[in-house]
């Protein structure tokens, strides 16, 4: 199975808009900085990205060839 499965563009976009939401908080949360807080709301909705841009399929990929009924 390939890792990125057959729609590469919205899975690498939801990549990227995930990890740098939760790599932004996880900077917050280690950074010993009072200032910066870490926000679970943040980090879930980049949970949401990877997730819901890793189930949808491109937009130029025909249903059948990435295996969707
Ligand atoms: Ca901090």
């Amino acid at each position: 199975m390939n890792l990125l499965n057959g729609s590469k563009e919205t899975t690498l976009a939801g990549l990227l808009m995930g990890l740098s939401l939760i790599l932004g908080e996880l900077s917050d949360l280690l950074d010993s900085d009072p200032a910066t807080v870490f926000d679970l709301t943040i980090v879930t909705a980049g949970v949401a990205a990877i997730i819901g841009f890793w189930r949808s399929r491109d937009n130029n990929k025909r249903s059948e060839t990435v295996g969707a009924k």
